[in-house]
């Protein structure tokens, strides 16, 4: 094959012998180990390396076609990218995942042993972090142009171990292993300045005495499904100017020769572990700036190189922050256009408005991220001050217009929060910030986007009707069917005979099918599969062996109290407690399985987990119960372990008090493998009950007009811990200290939380989550009944593919045509 110019179909039509020999020549050749010496791990580096090759040379044609500037490209600008493992994906979007099996077993190696070697980069927490990367597979996929821009840290989310089933955290030096897949860019750095002050001359701003800090990117190619373009992930990584500043030594200020380098080695290396409450720490503020600074940088000089003067910029250029994190974006720019390029500070704000958009994620109101004014104006002066201009701009046309002479509403709908207290400081709203500096703000369900028009910002909504929209959010079909699920996405290809894996809507076809009994057993026959292979990791991590045909109950997320693992805690007890009541009892056996990081500060959510672990100890080891029931806790939640469990699912948790789940995406991959959901209408559970029908989901629980009128009406969590026995019994025994002998009080936070304020009201959804959980027994005990529903969940999942998520962006948000 030649080097230049490699077309996807020339790399798809390579044989297993050419794969061979590529493998062949990277081992010798670059890794200097003969192939009968060398280990799954060097398979793993050659074959990597080998992709690496073609994607390279893939990439610069896109580069090549992209440069007469004819397009506009989305830049997503997001803290946070839970990229995966990237051969296994590559080799599936090349087309050669078949050319790569059959090449490595004929070095004796098994494809899927050495794909284990990948590490599995965790630059990021949760939902937030894993949609950002499903939506650039998705953005390539579409051949849309695409930079994706983040952060290169040091050391992802903490790896997460049990000792006494208590969660302890480690670092994730995930780097320090070997990582193919990055390139670095010295030729692109940029120069970021912190501090300072703002000198004023005849009217212009001028911002000196900074310290400087250097940011060099780092690019991921991001291969997408039958499609000849490669974007990039750019990811910046934080460095020390070059030398010493002898200036600043030689007076003696060591101290602060010292200090950019300090500063500069420190801002990428860490990924902040919180899923939901900002750390208002000044070094996550300068990474936030930091990141924002020389992409905003990086992005400017491409489209200079690609356009004479900025009157196509707003034409050329469509920036998605995924959520505030990134709202330093928009005085940044704002500097950018009036300190540098001399525009008027109206003409630059409307630019601003032009290319940016917004993605809110959350409504939890301790979510929402705001800054001391103090700090804003220490590390970032002039931004500052351009916050300020913004905010005295927006009430005083803006607001002023539309409700004249409102002090009220301008206090209201200021960017800046003044405190209840005067000894405290004035805050910085960067939610606000955003929705101002945007021209689309966006929520990622239908329910989530309709609540952040009535309750998060409904003046907003009112001033600007056109501006709040809703994007219900998606999952790559390939990751998450095709590549983690490859009997399945087998079975689908075989039935349907057409390309659902860039059209996933053609899985309505299979309903045809739902009924069939052949085809039921092949579906069954393919759950079980995966099943058994849980049950070996289950065994290797937790050292428990599980049934695979008992129901694999599972509840993958982060660990928060609005999730309410512990409702599902709760709930395992009372079934525990039943059991013991009368061994036997008729019901089939269940096999509950969590998997959670809790956040380092988070007690209550250690406390959850502490407690799980600790029941898990005691019911797994109960022979009276004779297997029934086992609880599992899968240590270190992941991509790569999502990827294990997901096709493994018989039934799906989503059990969030109603309003508090802005979407879930968990909920999306475990429908689209056929497990059933129990659910409350929360996010885009009511839109996953809309298109798999009423029938085929366990609704339960309060809507959020019933949990807001109970509230409203005074909620007395004692109340119904009174009045069910059942519940009271639960609660009691787990206050007890039977469960932690060693320490009589260790779940009280727990408790204390249940019962002296519950305020995710997990008591007063008890009862009906128990009874939709007999439902699901009762259903499981109809295998044909069962399997229908199962295949109508995979059918009906079509609508939840981040593809259709980004054609909604590219028509509502982007003005990007297809
Ligand atoms: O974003 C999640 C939402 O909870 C989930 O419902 C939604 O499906 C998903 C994608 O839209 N939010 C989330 O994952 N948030 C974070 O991970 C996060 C991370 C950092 C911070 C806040 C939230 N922070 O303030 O530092």
């Amino acid at each position: 094959m030649s080097r230049m110019n490699v077309d996807l179909n020339s790399v798809r039509t390579m044989d297993t012998a050419q794969v061979e020999q590529g493998i062949r020549r990277i081992l010798e050749q670059s890794l200097g180990v003969e192939p009968d010496e060398a280990t799954p791990g060097d398979y793993w580096e050659a074959l990597s390396l080998l992709v690496r090759e073609i994607n390279l040379d893939r990439i610069r044609n896109t580069r090549r076609e992209e440069k007469d500037g004819s397009v506009r490209r989305v830049y997503y600008l997001s803290l946070e990218f839970l990229v995966g493992r990237l051969l296994g994906n590559n080799l599936h979007n090349l087309g050669i995942y078949h050319q790569a099996e059959k090449a490595t077993a004929s070095f004796g190696v098994n494809l899927s042993d050495v794909l284990e070697y990948e590490t599995d980069p965790a630059l990021g927490n949760g939902g937030l972090g894993r949609l950002a990367a499903c939506f650039l597979d998705s953005l390539t996929t579409l051949n849309v142009p695409a930079f994706g821009y983040g952060i290169n840290y040091r050391f992802g989310l903490f790896k997460q171990g049990f000792v006494g089933g208590k969660q302890v955290e480690s670092p994730d030096a995930w780097r320090e292993d070997s990582f193919p897949w990055g390139i670095e860019k010295p030729k692109r750095k940029q120069v970021v300045r912190l501090y300072g002050q703002v000198r004023e001359v005849d009217g212009k701003a001028y911002w000196d005495d900074t310290q400087e800090v250097l940011g060099v990117p780092w690019d991921l190619p991001v291969t997408g499904y039958n499609t000849e373009r490669v974007n990039t992930l750019r990811l910046w990584e934080g460095r020390a100017t070059e030398g010493f500043d002898l200036n600043s030594f030689d007076a003696g200020r060591y101290q602060d020769s010292r200090f950019r380098e300090i500063l500069a080695e420190n801002i990428s290396q860490v990924l902040y572990p919180n899923d939901s409450h900002p750390e208002g720490k000044e070094l996550r503020l300068i990474q936030q700036y930091f990141f924002v600074a020389c992409s905003l940088a990086d992005l400017i000089a491409r489209y200079k190189r690609e356009h004479e003067g900025w009157e196509q910029f707003t034409s050329k250029v469509v920036i998605q922050l995924n959520d505030t994190h990134p709202a330093i974006a928009v005085p940044e720019l704002l500097r950018i256009l009036m300190d540098e390029e001399d525009f008027v500070f109206t003409k630059a704000l409307e630019i601003c408005r032009s290319v940016f958009c917004y993605t809110n994620h959350t409504l939890l109101p301790e979510a929402l991220e705001t800054w001391s004014q103090g700090l804003i104006a220490r590390v970032l002066p002039r931004h500052m001050q351009l916050i300020y201009k913004i905010n005295y701009h927006f009430l005083h046309n803006e607001v002023e217009k539309h409700w004249p002479g409102d002090h009220q509403m301008k206090n209201r709908l200021s960017i800046i929060e003044e405190p209840n207290n005067p000894a405290e400081p004035q805050m910085v709203r960067m939610a606000y910030l955003s929705v101002i500096g945007s021209h689309k703000v966006n929520g990622v369900a239908a329910l989530h986007s309709s609540l952040v028009k009535q309750k998060l910002f409904p003046e907003f909504d009112e001033l600007w009707p056109d501006k709040i929209v809703n994007v219900t959010n998606g999952v790559t079909p390939r990751r998450w069917l095709a590549n983690c699920n490859p009997e399945l996405a087998e079975l689908i290809d075989s039935t349907l005979k057409s390309d659902w894996q860039s059209d996933l809507a053609r899985l309505g076809e299979l309903k045809v099918w739902a009924d069939d009994p052949e085809f039921q057993k092949k579906f069954a026959r393919i759950k079980r599969d995966n099943k058994v292979a849980l049950a070996s990791v289950i065994d290797e991590l937790c050292g428990v062996k599980v049934n695979p045909d008992a129901i694999f109950d599972v509840q993958i997320k982060r660990l928060h109290e609005y999730k309410r693992q512990q409702l599902n805690l709760l709930h395992i007890m009372a079934v525990y407690r039943r059991l013991l009541e009368d061994p036997d009892l008729d019901v089939p056996h269940r096999v509950f399985i969590f998997a959670a990081k809790a956040a380092p500060g988070y007690l209550v959510a250690k406390n959850i987990i502490y407690a799980i672990n600790r029941l898990a100890d005691r019911v797994n080891n109960d022979r009276r119960i004779r297997d029934k029931l086992k609880v599992i806790f899968l240590p270190n939640y992941r991509v790569s372990l999502a990827e294990k469990i997901i096709p493994a699912a018989d039934v799906s948790e989503q059990i969030s008090t109603a309003g508090f789940e802005a979407s879930g995406t968990g909920n999306m991959k475990l429908a689209l493998n056929g497990a059933l959901t129990i659910g409350t209408m929360d996010g885009a559970n009511v839109e996953i009950a809309e298109e798999v029908g009423e029938e085929n989901i366990f609704i339960f629980g309060k809507t959020v007009e019933e949990v807001s009128d109970l509230r409203q009406r005074g909620y007395n969590p004692r109340d119904i811990y009174q009045h069910n026995e059942e519940l009271k019994a639960v609660i009691d025994w787990l206050a007890s200290g039977d469960l932690s002998p060693d320490e009589p009080d260790a779940f009280r936070p727990l408790v204390e939380s249940l019962l002296d304020s519950d305020y995710f009201l997990t008591l007063a959804d008890y009862q009906s989550y128990s009874d939709a959980h007999d439902r699901i027994v009762k259903a499981w005990k109809a295998p044909s009944y069962w399997w229908r529903m199962a295949i109508i969940n995979t059918a009906s999942m079509g609508k939840f593919s981040s593809d259709r998520s980004i054609v909604d962006y590219c028509k509502t948000i982007w003005n990007i045509g297809l």
